[in-house]
């Protein structure tokens, strides 16, 4: 079988011109735990998978931008000079009025992100800095993370993306800024309103290891996992039911923690703590109460996965996985059927721990399994979906992979 980096670099001969100038790559993730709490400027502890996707790019002598994708076909063009009337503006308006489509809005809006810092590069050569052309691209795009599956696929192109253009526009960026530019991309050009966490996981990865963020400083640690070493595995539960952050859902949820917090008089529910639960519930209405409950306890969940990791290893934190998926089912109610039943069921098998990740309403749960008991936990999962008459899930592992590089 074809991999996703060889089918990037075939996609790019439909752009008729040769082979690229480079290939770059940036991973998906799995959350292991710390679920809605990065735009509360709380804490998360995400990992890169090893499924990735690969920009192929190639710098063309003119300033257009030329996009593909295995997910269309069918090549998406804009100039360097229209980026700026395209995405300036209302979160999403270019994808919403049809102008730009929706694929395309993720690595066209990372190089609207970028763009202005290229140019001030530009600037700063004409003035005896080592020249950075700030050149038209063309970029082949493939992928082999599932896409709405919660493992945030958006990222993945986001980060190839914006390596690509961090090498190739000479802009300097370290990962986290990386990080910011994908974000911005997303929530701006494509108008998802997400956090940061998942363009963070995706350039910042490291093998074995999770990444600890403080949303609100953006500081970073890495944890080591050590599943492996330690006989476990993560097994991941695609329940194949489609999610997506700019609709619906998620956006309710960030407005009503946006609303405890207001309620509370705090900047953002980071300032609460577990002991600031009692006054919340006289305050809020309940389900103002339970969103904030959720996000607050979630914190400190994220705090006490850290500390059980460092003190005692993977063994130590499944407990915690459990707890935080009833918090999402019972009070931030983002969990649906499907989860529920890939949790329950995983847990009935001898999972250590289990839980849904990412932003819910669909994708994705995870569990944490001995690896000699993955066959028994994943047919047991597959036959409570079967006699509940759902979609057949997807099972697989993974393994905490490497952040956004270049391949070649
Ligand atoms: C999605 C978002 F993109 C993240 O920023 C985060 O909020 C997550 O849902 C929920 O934890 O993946």
């Amino acid at each position: 079988m074809t991999g996703a980096r060889e089918q990037a670099e075939q996609l790019f001969g439909e752009f008729g011109r040769g082979r690229p100038d480079g290939v770059w790559s940036a991973p998906g993730r799995a959350n292991l735990i710390g679920e809605h709490t990065d735009y509360n400027e709380g804490f998360v502890l995400p990992f890169a998978i090893e499924h990735r996707t690969y920009a192929a790019v190639g710098i063309r002598a003119d300033r257009t931008l030329r996009v593909i994708s295995t997910l269309d076909r069918q090549p998406f063009a804009l100039s360097l000079d229209a980026l700026a009337a395209t995405f300036d503006g209302p979160a999403g308006h270019a994808v919403a009025e049809g102008t730009v489509p929706e694929w395309a809005a993720y690595p066209l809006g990372v190089a609207w992100a970028a763009y202005p810092l290229g140019v001030a590069w530009a600037a700063l050569a004409a003035t005896g800095r080592p020249a950075a052309e700030v050149a038209g691209l063309d970029i082949a795009l493939a992928s082999d993370v599932p896409v709405g599956a919660g493992l945030s696929s958006s990222a993945a192109i986001e980060g190839a993306t914006a390596s690509a253009l961090n090498d190739l526009w000479e802009l300097g960026l370290d990962g986290l800024s990386i990080a910011k530019i994908g974000r911005t991309a997303e929530n701006e050009a494509v108008g998802a309103p997400t956090g940061i966490m998942d363009q963070v996981s995706s350039t910042l990865g490291r093998l074995d290891a999770a990444t600890f963020l403080d949303c609100r400083t953006l500081e970073t640690a890495s944890v080591d996992l050590g599943f492996t070493a330690t006989g476990l595995a993560l097994l991941v539960i695609d329940t194949r039911v489609k999610h997506a952050h700019s609709t619906g859902g998620y956006r309710e949820r960030r407005a009503s923690c946006e609303k405890g917090a207001a309620e509370m008089g705090v900047p953002s529910l980071r300032d609460l703590s577990v002991a600031d639960l009692p006054r919340a519930e006289e305050a809020l209405d309940d389900v103002t109460f339970r969103r904030v409950r959720h996000i607050v306890t979630e914190n400190q969940r994220v705090l006490d996965t850290v500390e059980a990791l460092r003190a005692a290893g993977p063994l130590a934190i499944g407990e915690l996985l459990v707890a935080s998926h009833a918090s999402m089912r019972d009070d931030f109610e983002i969990s649906v059927a499907e989860l529920d039943t890939a949790v329950d069921a995983a847990l009935g098998a001898g999972a250590l721990g289990a839980r849904m990740t990412g932003g819910g309403f669909g994708g994705a749960a995870i569990a944490l399994v001995e690896a000699d008991s993955l066959d028994v936990v994943s047919r047991a999962v597959e036959e409570a979906f079967a006699e509940r008459g759902f979609t057949a899930p997807h099972t697989f592992t993974v393994t905490p992979s490497e952040g956004a590089r270049r391949d070649v």
